[in-house]
């Protein structure tokens, strides 16, 4: 969760919003700052490359993250294995290898360990219909702002100040999405 690669909303915003930046209240987005918004948000969650974002592309990424933690390739974690996981991809944080491993094998299969809500997803998807359209990449972009703007403003002040220094991960909010090599 320190890894950098989960500030995707920040590195988002940062572009975006500075465009329209003090008073931003609830002022309309213009339609083409929309139509970035939705490329944006899509590109970093499209991990097939397809064009689209969807729940596939979580699934894909996940399985991805345990073929590269699954250090002995024996197509199962252990608990030192699964350990690393956790850190690629902050879904899995707050999930400890007891609560995954079903089976009680003190293994985790790919199926355990996909059986974990894909909650930052169905958090954008709206509709529920495993695909990212425009008004729910929107919509969520917007959100995060807001939420991040209701500290203290201090999120923006500290961004402008960090600029090109590493930003520290935030905790709670943005999507988590493993680096797609190449
Ligand atoms: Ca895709
Ligand atoms: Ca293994
Ligand atoms: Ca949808």
């Amino acid at each position: 969760m320190r890894t950098g690669q989960s500030t995707v909303a920040l590195l988002l915003l940062t572009g975006i919003i500075t465009a329209c930046a003090s008073n931003t209240k609830e002022r309309p987005i213009p339609p083409e700052a929309q139509q970035k918004m939705f490329q944006e948000l899509t590109h970093k969650l499209d991990f097939d490359r397809d064009g689209t974002a969807t729940c596939t592309d979580i699934e894909k990424a996940r399985t991805h993250t345990f073929q590269s933690v699954d250090k002995n390739a024996d197509s199962v974690l252990i608990s030192s294995e699964y350990r690393l996981a956790k850190f690629e991809d902050r879904a899995y944080f707050f999930y400890e290898f007891n609560q995954l491993d079903t089976s009680n094998d003190h293994r985790i299969s790919l199926n355990e360990y996909l059986s974990v809500p894909k909650s930052e997803f169905t958090a954008i998807d709206q509709d529920g219909d495993c695909t990212i359209n425009q008004p729910e990449a929107v919509a969520y972009l917007k959100s995060t702002l807001r939420d991040r703007s209701k500290g203290d403003g201090k999120g923006r002040k500290n961004q402008s100040k960090n600029k090109g220094k590493r930003q520290p991960s935030r905790g709670q909010d943005d999507i988590t999405i493993p680096p797609i090599e190449g």
